[in-house]
């Protein structure tokens, strides 16, 4: 498969310094040559520049960054978009706040070709606020809600020329909900697996059903991967820590699956915060999370279609 990469260092989305470091981190931990060692050819297409910020106000005063944020979310739609032609995209966050633009750009392109787009939201959190429905203001809070069109992003954020129906998403390792999110998780019809549905099946059938929807309707899949998805004792690097996260097996198990459908067109490597690392320790399992997806094994097996 050929791969691009592309940098998207934005920190404000998380409301504290460290993940514009992130880019860099996942570099440095051999991301370029796990997937060239898979076979997979690779072009680094470096950092994404923003938009100019142009000053707008809100009534949420709790709002951080705004222009920042929407300025990111313009320059990495198209970036998203362009990156999606012909080569499967893999973009290193930055704040989660960086999936407003590449799921907009993706959703296009989805659009473009006339495929359906599914996502997976592998998170400790949904990610579904609003403009008017976030406490934190921390725009980290909202990719999801905007990208499915959720209301109240209009005149801020970029207009969607394409939106993620978000019945076709699916987000997996739910453990921190605010009551908004809450409700309008319910009201827009996300599928929405939590722990206590991890803990109760198991993460392999839950992820299989999804992935039997994706392949029944030729879908495309974009994967969203925050190092919180993963529990804090293996992936410290991360703001947003939520205890009894995913494990080491059952992240890799979610990657070898994905591996295994042959579905996932894109992907996001968001929330790193090297400031925050144990000697590169979370930088290197997102690396090798990421080597498990691109087709790393253990021992050779048959593969399952979907
Ligand atoms: N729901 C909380 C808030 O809106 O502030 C926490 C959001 C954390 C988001 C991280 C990236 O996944
Ligand atoms: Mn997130
Ligand atoms: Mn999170």
């Amino acid at each position: 498969m050929h791969c691009t990469i592309l940098g998207a260092p934005i920190q404000a989305g998380s409301g504290r310094m460290g993940c514009d470091m992130g880019p860099s981190a996942l570099r440095t931990a051999g991301l370029a040559s796990a997937l060239t060692e898979l076979g997979h050819t690779l072009t680094d297409l470096g950092t994404v520049t923003p938009a100019a910020f142009r000053t707008v106000t809100h009534g949420n005063a709790a709002l951080k960054a705004l222009p920042e944020i929407t300025a990111w979310t313009e320059a990495l739609t198209e970036a998203a978009y362009s990156a999606s032609a012909d080569a499967m995209p893999i973009f290193l966050g930055g704040d989660h706040s960086i999936s407003a633009g590449t799921l907009a750009g993706i959703a296009r392109r989805a659009a473009d070709l006339g495929r359906p787009l599914f996502v997976l939201w592998l998170d400790a959190h949904p990610d579904f606020h609003t403009l008017d429905t976030t406490a934190s203001g921390n725009l980290h809070g909202v990719p999801l809600a905007y990208a499915s069109g959720q209301a109240g992003f209009e005149g801020y954020f970029p207009s969607l020329k394409a939106q993620v129906d978000p019945k076709r998403i699916c987000a997996l390792g739910i453990r921190s909900v605010d009551q908004a999110e809450r409700l309008a998780l319910g009201k827009a019809g996300v599928t929405v697996h939590d722990m206590r549905m991890i803990d109760e099946h198991g993460i392999a059938p839950l992820l299989r059903a999804f992935l039997e929807r994706v392949g029944a309707e030729n879908g495309m899949l974009h994967v969203s991967l925050d190092v919180d998805f993963l529990d804090p004792s293996i992936a410290p690097a991360v703001g947003t820590t939520v205890p009894g996260g995913a494990t080491f097996r059952e992240a890799h198990l979610v990657m070898e699956m994905l591996h295994d459908s042959g579905l996932v067109t894109s992907l996001d490597l968001v929330e790193l915060n090297p400031f925050l690392d144990e000697r590169g320790r979370t930088a290197t399992l997102m690396v090798d999370l990421t080597a498990s997806l691109m087709g790393r094994r253990i021992m050779d097996r048959p593969t399952r279609s979907y």
